[in-house]
């Protein structure tokens, strides 16, 4: 293989671990907090999880390891979108489990669920666990969607698991793969098979946290990557002042990314996809607030500016939730066939016009043709619009530029407007990571082993204080469970981890909106440059900027 020479560099980092993790397994023990509680409708989860429901908090010290001695087998899938960190939790997970004893086995089952359900899997050695240390990306065994949720699947995991004599199995995911952690631990326990089920929770997304998870992994390294671009971006429109760029990033529903991305570099504009929704703000209202931004710079002669635009925001508009919806409805069995047919895009509008009531066939005709012929051609296997593959950075630019021309018309703007579009999202999956989740996700996989080690399951390995130095931090595991509530999920109510949105009563949103009309029309763009590895701890170790606002 051809090693690039940071590469190379990477494979020698040595991660930092917790300082209690540090005097080897030998000298870990464990502390059992208070009995949990959901963080709502307790009766009925608990109902759900009569065997893993109500577990206590676990903290990890220093002390003598009293864990059972047995030979350990572990499986380890990644469940979901790769988010930088992935190798080195199973890296982590690898040391710990030889630390402990050298004949235990660390089985990776390939291409996420799916490799547990088709038994598809390769047993971990130290020469290929060393060529993926501290690099990013979820090669090493792949990752996938399939979901693991039906008892039927459940029991073929359970026969895979006892043919390889598996004592416990590690999911690495965002917030859906753990609920289905927490209730195929739930299936073990019932069981009585002595199969453990441990998760960690990733995601670039940055919507798995709350109370007890601070972060997830992957979010640190992928939105420094997004804002190490967008900051070269703005450098090149503030040196040839030309164009207003337009920076989608990605972020299926919730808009952490968008939010960080924008503390870090200070854009003229970042939509937040919670306010607009909590503000029920229309695709004009949006528009103008954009368009504003763009008049008052051009005013003061400065055409160009920076907009960030979450990946998730068209689906947060009210108006434009409306549509889809009547949209899907309006293709729903046969129609899309007779649709199809059309010889003509005028015969489809046409169709659509007839079809939509008023109020959605308005917001629709606001639309650029481009946005409005997306809207058709893009479906998912169920039929519906694809909202994640609308271009919702080219929707917004399309929309300002047609609202000043008709401010140019009344004579109130007599600027220039050009626009350039980008979409960040994979740029940055799949990255080095930062030393921070190169620390923080060895730390979750070391951990995840000392949680097996001490027979725990239903547990989210848990690295808290993660906004001080390493040696700092707090490792342990919550029980799932404590982070669940009941939602309705396609049409039935499920039991599930709540997802985290922006919280506009935050700290980080907070200093976003004290600060966003001074950038709206100022040129105050911050240049956080490439991500460091190498060098003093101020510049190398820095988290999230969100994660600092936080815990501030
Ligand atoms: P996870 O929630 O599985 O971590 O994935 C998040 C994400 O990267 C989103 O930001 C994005 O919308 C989506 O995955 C893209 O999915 P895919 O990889 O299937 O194209």
């Amino acid at each position: 293989m051809n090693l690039s020479p940071l590469q190379k560099a990477r494979y020698e980092y040595k991660p930092k671990l917790p300082g209690m993790l540090r005097n080897g397994v030998a000298e870990i023990c464990v502390k059992e907090g208070a009995a949990t509680q959901s963080v709502a409708d307790q009766e009925k989860i608990q109902a759900l999880f009569p065997n893993t429901y109500g577990k206590p908090e676990i903290t990890f010290e220093k002390g003598a390891n009293t864990a059972p001695a047995k030979r350990q087998v572990v499986g380890v899938i990644l469940s979901g979108g790769q988010a930088p960190g992935g190798h080195n939790v199973i890296t982590g997970l690898y040391d710990a489990l030889k630390a402990t004893n050298k004949d235990n086995v660390l089985l990776g089952f390939k291409g996420g669920p799916s490799g547990l359900l088709e038994d598809s899997y390769i047993e971990f050695t130290d020469d290929f666990i060393d060529s993926y240390r501290n690099t990013g990306g979820f090669d090493i065994i792949g990752s996938g969607r399939t979901k693991l949720e039906t008892e039927e699947q459940f029991a073929i995991v359970e026969e895979v698991a006892k043919k390889h004599g598996l004592n416990a199995i590690v999911i690495i995911g965002g917030d859906d793969s753990n609920t289905n952690a927490a209730v195929l631990a739930e299936y073990m326990a019932a069981k009585n098979t002595g199969i453990q089920v441990i998760g960690c929770p990733k995601t670039i997304d940055g919507d798995l946290k709350n109370e007890d998870i601070e972060a997830s992994f992957g979010f640190d390294t992928a939105t420094k990557t997004y804002s190490e671009v967008i900051g070269n971006i703005e450098r090149d429109a503030n040196s040839a002042k030309k164009y207003w760029h337009f920076v989608k990033v990605m972020g299926r529903s919730a808009s952490h990314v968008a939010l960080e991305c924008a503390l870090e570099t200070q854009p003229n504009i970042c939509l937040i996809g919670e306010e607009v929704a909590a503000k029920k703000m229309s695709l004009s209202e949006i528009t103008n607030y954009i368009a504003d931004s763009v008049a008052a710079r051009a005013a003061n002669g400065d055409n160009f500016g920076v907009a960030i635009i979450p990946e998730g925001i068209v689906e947060f508009v009210p108006e434009f939730s409306a549509l889809i919806a009547e949209i899907n409805e309006l293709l729903a069995g046969s129609k899309t066939e007779e649709f199809n047919a059309l010889p003509t895009w005028q015969a489809k509008y046409d169709f659509i016009k007839a079809g939509l009531t008023e109020s959605a066939f308005a917001v629709f005709d606001l639309l650029p043709t481009g946005i409005q012929q997306q809207l058709f051609l893009e479906r998912d296997p169920h039929g519906n619009v694809q909202v994640s593959l609308i271009e919702s950075e080219k929707l917004f630019s399309e929309l300002v530029k047609n609202e000043l021309a008709k401010r140019k018309a009344a004579g109130t703007y007599n600027g220039k407007f050009s626009a350039l579009h980008h979409f960040f999202g994979y740029e940055g999956r799949c990255a080095f990571p930062s030393n921070f989740d190169a620390d923080y996700c060895y730390s979750l996989g070391y951990n995840a082993c000392m949680l097996i080690l001490y027979g725990y399951t239903g547990y989210l390995s848990k690295v808290s204080n993660i906004s001080k130095p390493a040696e700092e931090w707090v490792a342990g595991g919550m029980p799932i469970t404590k982070m669940m509530n009941i939602e309705r999920r396609n049409g039935a109510d499920k039991p599930v981890i709540r997802k985290a949105l922006v919280e506009l009563d935050g700290k980080p949103f907070q200093f976003f909106a004290a600060n966003r009309e001074k950038w709206a029309v100022e040129t105050c763009f911050t240049y956080p440059g490439a991500i460091q590895y190498y060098g003093p701890s101020e510049v190398c170790d820095i988290t999230t900027r969100t994660l600092a606002l936080e815990k501030s």
